[in-house]
């Protein structure tokens, strides 16, 4: 507790895909959220979000009760990731979507810098013991589609002995329609994720990374990061860089947000504290190497955004989402931290539970994957308890 005696907890919110979301706002609102993270998913990546498109926006969800509390995402073009032709344009663009949204009030901005594609998972339906479906990351199906289906050249070079063996097994056991399934999954583009490849359109997007190793990649962030970060300043918007999902290369693509190391880099080169990060908890926890508690502490200045989830790994490099109490994160430790952040800094940061089972009634129903309603509810009413209790142990101190 602070002098006012005001106790800050999280803010809570879910993810909001647009009017043609199967989950409504009204839904949100049910489940206990103030606010939304949402996006204009309807504008082509690259080109400039108008006062007009935000406003519209911005108006349904004040009309169901909720506040817009963070865009997820303002997707950055693949052109400003490899510095190529039109880059100094796309972050001109960039720069006039952060004030837009700035005027119309919104103030917390995520993105990601992860190269082609956005977070990626191998099966979408994933069935857990008590039926209920979740999501996963299957090493040997990602061999099988790199090596065997999209041919990638020189790709046997990025897996050990064994792992080719088992991603050659994994393939030949696969019918065709599972593999049709397994490509969609990879490259078709998940929830949120703005971008979709056939095969060859993918296989060109990844040549556009010959020659761009993390360093380099590292080096372009940093240099968008020095234009947009003082429009950010002087707007008075938070930008929160959300982590590489897997935290480590695919498909020999460079990867630069994936541990603490890592965003110590980009922070150091631009101070600002508007230079600031998502903290999800699903992303880095799938390496055993993050800790996260520690994570949030060495951060704590620059978390404007959380997402709540866990995820369960495997010696073979798998994982899958699990209940978000459970599984690798340490959910108790994370929290904790995070309300001790926020009673220091006496704020209240947004969060939201991120994915959830697919389960009851929405396993008869067409939903976004990670995205469906009840098993976020389930989620967030966990971690809204979590919350709870710790809030009244901290009040006995
Ligand atoms: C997946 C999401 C990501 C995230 C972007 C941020 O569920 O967490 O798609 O929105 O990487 O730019």
């Amino acid at each position: 507790m602070n002098e006012n005696n005001t106790i800050y907890r999280m803010e809570q919110t879910m993810r909001w895909f647009g009017p043609k979301d199967p989950v409504s706002l009204s839904d949100i609102r049910q489940a206990g959220c103030t606010g939304v993270v949402t996006a204009l998913h309807h504008i082509p990546n690259g080109e400039v979000w108008t006062v007009e498109e935000i406003t519209r926006h911005k108006a349904l969800i004040t009309a169901a009760g909720l506040n817009w509390d963070v865009v997820e995402s303002v997707p950055v073009h693949e052109a400003i990731k490899t510095r190529s032709a039109g880059f100094e344009t796309y972050i001109d663009h960039y720069k006039v979507s952060l004030r837009n949204l700035a005027q119309c009030g919104i103030s917390v901005v995520t993105y990601n810098f992860m190269p082609v594609l956005d977070w990626t998972r191998t099966n979408l339906a994933f069935e857990l013991e008590n039926g209920a479906k979740a999501l996963k990351f299957e090493k040997a199906a990602l061999v099988a589609f790199d090596v065997h289906m999209l041919q990638r050249p020189d790709a046997a070079a990025d897996y050990s002995a064994e792992e080719l063996a088992a991603g050659k097994a994994r393939f030949d056991q696969m019918s065709a329609g599972e593999r049709a399934v397994l490509q969609k999954n990879i490259i078709a583009g998940l929830p949120g994720s703005e971008e979709s490849f056939s095969l060859e359109q993918f296989q060109q997007a990844l040549d556009k990374y010959e020659g761009i190793d993390a360093e380099r990649l590292s080096a372009n962030l940093i240099s968008f990061l020095s234009q947009i970060v003082p429009v950010a300043d002087e707007a008075g918007l938070k930008l929160a860089i959300h982590p590489d999902d897997p935290p480590y290369p695919i498909f020999g693509l460079p990867r630069v947000v994936s541990t603490a190391e890592l965003l110590q880099k980009l922070f150091s080169a631009v101070p600002s504290l508007s230079n600031g990060l998502c903290f999800c908890t699903g992303s880095f926890g799938v390496r055993a190497d993050n800790d996260l508690v520690a994570m949030v502490r060495l951060f704590a200045d620059r978390i404007h955004f959380i997402h709540l989830r866990s995820t369960r790994r495997n010696a073979q490099g798998d994982f899958y989402e699990d209940n978000h109490l459970e599984g690798d994160v340490d959910m108790y430790g994370v929290v904790k931290q995070i309300l001790e952040i926020q009673q220091e800094r006496k704020v209240s940061i947004p969060m939201r539970p991120d994915h959830g089972h697919q389960m009851l009634d929405d396993l008869h129903k067409k939903t976004n994957p990670g995205y469906s309603a009840v098993g976020r509810l389930k989620g967030l009413a966990e971690l809204r308890g979590l919350e709870f209790g710790l809030i009244n142990e901290y009040l006995k101190k």
